[in-house]
């Protein structure tokens, strides 16, 4: 298990510097910023990346994300272009020496949430997800807006989105999935680049737009459109784990075992009765996720992928970018590499 935390950048007020002296710490996660989704990384912006990570002593092996343009999910006959460059970028990604991508397939949002700052019973705050305040919210009168979300939108543009959404079904979605990775995965398999699919979060169609990375059934699915090692998970606990019908110990241990999973995505989730969730502290009590068992299932199944703490409360006072802190997402590591230090040294 390699250990990685996610890096924003210049503009993260979490430095590579306070990065670096988390025990154990391995490779940064990071991306190129300065281009529109969809365009070729310049060389350039690769090569700074790679120089800023490796003068700090940390590896530039993971990317998180290169995003994939909306018109390759909607199967548009532009998306050829799209994809062109897409192929592109994993080239010049792979010759810089990057090891693994993590993208996603969601319709239009990221992740979502309801707060990104809900004051918990200890005084941290964190992200939290409510069933009730999700029905009441509307992307296109943009009563609701979430800071994660891609604010490049004008209202016209997503209005539109959704309009272009609501003529595709969850199969056209799968069909323009496959066409994709038919086209990427040789291109991964030449520069030696395990491309990780990262799952929908929250595993659930929200809005009314398709959503279908969510479930064991979908992901097999997903691992046969490709037979290929490139053609892989990042296994995100949190996003999966945050419907009860997924049960993360078997998951992360059928897929640890076939060699599928490249990236893992651990945090905690305390699941509510009524669906809503919490981001909680990785401590396995402090969720509903059993990650203990998670990380057996790693370590029975000899995972050797990236592993990143995903999210963390605030804690401390710290402020910045919702669930991207230093300290609980620091905290989160050890925990995880407490753990596995401690199989490691009992054996298996
Ligand atoms: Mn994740």
């Amino acid at each position: 298990m390699k250990l990685s935390f996610r890096w924003y950048g210049d503009s993260d007020p979490v430095t590579l510097d306070k990065i670096r002296q988390i025990p154990g710490m391995y490779s940064i996660v990071t991306a190129v910023y300065d281009v529109p989704v969809g365009e070729v990384w310049s060389d350039e912006s690769i090569k700074k990346l790679k120089e800023q990570t490796e003068n700090s002593g940390l590896k530039f092996e993971v990317i998180e994300s290169v995003p994939v343009h909306e018109d390759i999910k909607l199967g548009k006959p532009t998306r050829d272009k799209y994809i062109e460059n897409y192929k592109e970028n994993i080239r010049r990604l792979g010759k810089a020496g990057v090891k693994c991508i993590c993208y996603n397939f969601m319709p239009v949002f990221d992740w979502t949430r309801t707060q990104l700052d809900k004051t918990l019973s200890d005084g941290s705050n964190a992200l939290v997800c409510y069933m009730e305040d999700l029905k009441k919210m509307n992307p296109l009168t943009g009563e609701f807006s979430l800071p994660g979300w891609d604010t490049s939108y004008k209202k016209e543009e997503l209005k539109s989105l959704f309009d272009d959404y609501s003529k595709i079904t969850e199969e056209d979605l799968w069909d323009n999935l496959e066409y994709f990775l038919k086209s990427i995965i040789p291109e991964a398999e030449k520069n030696d680049v395990l491309m990780a699919i990262h799952p929908d979060d929250p595993p659930y169609p929200i809005f009314g737009l398709p959503r279908i990375i969510t479930c064991e059934k979908n992901v097999d699915r997903f691992l046969n459109i490709v037979e290929s090692r490139y053609n892989g998970l990042t296994l995100c606990t949190g996003s999966l784990g945050c419907s009860k019908t997924n049960d993360m110990v078997k998951l992360t241990a059928k897929y640890a075992k076939m060699k599928r999973i490249h990236f893992m995505h651990i945090r905690n989730v305390l699941i509510l009765d009524d669906g809503s969730f919490e981001e909680s502290a990785h401590k396995v009590d402090y969720g509903s996720l059993d990650i203990i068992g998670i990380i057996k299932a790693l370590y029975d199944n000899d995972f050797k992928g990236y592993v990143r703490p995903d999210h963390g409360r605030m804690i401390w006072g710290e402020t910045g970018k919702p669930g991207y802190g230093l300290y609980d997402r620091a905290l989160g590591s050890q925990y995880i590499m407490g753990i596995w230090d401690t199989f490691k040294s009992i054996g298996k």
